[in-house]
């Protein structure tokens, strides 16, 4: 008999961050796994038959019939699915919230992480940072633009959506904190709306904000 509702395998990055804010965010009753990736515990057999691709986050729903899902995206949209709170109150906003889920998914996160990974690994590349520094700023730029419009991405309430750009932006494990780009002092709607995020019991809980 399983005592908790989830089981959440990750670990203190922005991919890992999202799900535990989501989780807090809807007060759900987690177990958290962690997955040290440092050591390479995301390779293990065990690990890879819940996330083929050996990348932490995972999530087990111990539903009546268990139900294991990979890939932050995905269990973010499956939690929203679950928690109507997690998305817009209507099919216009629900459609904008899974929108903006898929674009941090497919252009805010990876292109952050190429610059982040370059940094990193090859500081004398001084291409590839720029050529990454300048998509990873498209993206803030394509943020910035929203939520001078809108109080969060998706509209006017808090959504999966946020949660999943959130940790991206602002967290202390973000490459574009790391590396410093400057964001806050030159996008005033999107310092805004991280400072309000970060006000959030979730993500001070998750992220371990003071
Ligand atoms: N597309 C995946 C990316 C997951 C991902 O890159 N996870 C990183 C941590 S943030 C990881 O597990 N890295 C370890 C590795 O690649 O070996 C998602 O959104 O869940």
């Amino acid at each position: 008999m399983n005592s908790a509702e989830f089981e959440y395998y990750g670990w203190n990055t922005p991919n890992g961050q999202k799900i535990m804010i989501a989780l807090e965010e809807v007060g759900a009753n987690y177990h958290y796994h962690p997955i040290d990736i440092s050591k390479g515990e995301q390779h293990t057999d065990s690990f890879r038959t819940l996330s083929p691709d050996g990348k932490i986050p995972a999530l087990v729903h111990n539903s009546k019939t268990p139900v294991t899902l990979f890939e932050s995206g995905a269990i973010l949209l499956y939690l929203a699915n679950l928690f109507p709170m997690l998305t817009g109150t209507n099919e216009q906003d629900k459609a904008k919230a899974m929108s903006w889920t898929l674009w941090q998914v497919g252009q805010l996160g990876p292109l952050a992480g190429q610059f982040g990974r370059f940094h990193a690994t090859q500081p004398t590349n001084a291409d590839a940072i720029k050529h990454f520094e300048a998509l990873v700023w498209r993206c803030i730029d394509v943020m910035e633009k929203q939520l001078s419009q809108t109080r969060y991405l998706a509209g006017e309430q808090f959504t999966v959506a946020d949660i999943a750009a959130f940790p991206w932006i602002a967290s202390e494990q973000s490459y574009l904190q790391r590396y410093n780009l400057g964001w806050q002092e030159q996008r005033p709607a999107l310092n805004r709306w991280a400072k309000l995020i970060a006000k959030k019991p979730s993500a001070i809980n998750a992220l371990g904000l003071k």
